[in-house]
């Protein structure tokens, strides 16, 4: 059947992908209405073969609308997502506004499709590591369980928004042309760095905000409240794939083998771990593409217990990160 959808946050990072996603979609879309900011209205955009223009994001946005894929932050969520649901539209977003409200689906269309109600009205899209890492974990623990986990992210400019992809393009040019570049986006220098994620740090825990949401959301996704996870989460001069190297701790021994043979039959997990041409997850390779790709399957060898497997993992932030997997949450309510 036809649907109308509406884009919050059409012109930022994520919503670019996202009407990439959408043309790709074959969903029969009767309108596609995308919004921003007032600094954007009136932009013109192609689509479909044909035009579209970005509207101001006001009350009125969602008269008529089936379906509301917001990306513009939090605040924008908190704000209009309840008025979207309440002019009659489902919501898929992108924030965090609504991830933890034990009353909201968090979806991973590979992990957790049931848990969306038959009428929904709000679903949460997870945090873009979040997501990566369970494609892979989700099947392994469906099999055997896991204990715990430690996760080391190497996270692109994209997850910081267009305006840090831009800010790592520009400082890059200006440190090759001898140039001084001051940070405006990032408080760090970002050509030929890398830096702690830019979110705040606990003082009570020492974790930052971005390795809270991925332990929480995590477990939520997964549903194991009692899976024990570690991480850091670092910020590196990549444009747009997140890379994470992941150690998972089993009940019970697990070989390589049977991890390698789990992922091999797993959707939208793409096997590289190629040893003979040193050939593994790449952020370059995973850019542009909805596979996660996971390399490096080998026993962690710091846990003589035999029980631990290590892992290397890449995956498109702006895409199954983020817009593909909110499309493709919406083709499954589309059925
Ligand atoms: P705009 O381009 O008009 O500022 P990113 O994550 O790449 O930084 O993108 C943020 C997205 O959120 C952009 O599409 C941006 O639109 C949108 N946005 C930011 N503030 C608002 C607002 N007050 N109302 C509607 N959209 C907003
Ligand atoms: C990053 N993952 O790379 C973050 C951005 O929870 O949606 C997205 C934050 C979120 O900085």
């Amino acid at each position: 059947q036809a649907i109308s959808v509406a884009v919050v946050g059409a012109t930022g990072a994520v919503g670019v992908e996202i009407r990439e996603c959408l043309e790709k979609s074959g969903l029969n879309l009767s309108t596609v209405r995308l919004l921003a900011s007032k600094r954007s209205a009136g932009q013109r955009v192609p689509f479909a073969g044909g035009e579209l223009v970005i509207e101001e994001l006001t009350d009125n946005s969602f008269q008529g609308i089936d379906y509301a894929l917001f990306s513009a932050g939090s605040g924008i969520s908190k704000a209009f997502g309840p008025k979207a649901v309440a002019a009659g539209a489902v919501v898929i977003d992108n924030s965090s506004a609504f991830r933890m409200d034990e009353a909201i689906p968090l979806v991973v269309p590979e992990v957790n499709l049931d848990v969306i109600p038959a009428q929904p009205g709000i679903i949460a899209n997870p945090n873009c590591v979040a997501i990566i890492a369970t494609v892979p974990l989700a099947p392994l623990n469906a099999r055997h369980t896991i204990r715990r986990v430690n996760i080391a992210t190497y996270q692109a400019a994209s997850g910081a928004g267009a305006a840090a992809m831009e800010e790592l393009r520009l400082s890059t040019a200006a440190y090759l042309a001898g140039e001084h570049y001051a940070p405006k986006v990032l408080k760090h220098p970002y050509a030929f760095n890398v830096f702690s994620h830019n979110a705040d740090v606990n003082p009570q825990t020492g974790y930052n905000g971005e390795e809270e949401k991925v332990i929480e959301e995590t477990r939520k996704i997964m549903r194991r409240p009692d899976l024990h996870i570690s991480i850091t989460c670092v910020r590196v001069p990549v444009l747009r794939a997140h890379s994470m190297a992941v150690t998972v701790e089993f009940d019970e021994v697990v070989s390589p083998d049977e991890v390698r043979a789990i992922l091999r039959d797993a959707p939208g997990v793409r096997i590289v771990d190629d040893i003979e041409a040193n050939h593994f997850p790449m952020p370059n390779e995973a850019s542009g593409q909805g596979d996660v790709l996971v390399g490096r399957i080998r026993r962690d060898v710091g846990d003589p217990s035999g029980r631990s497997i290590a892992l290397f993992l890449a995956g498109d932030q702006l895409l199954k990160g983020a817009a593909l997997n909110a499309v493709q949450i919406l083709q499954r309510l589309v059925g």
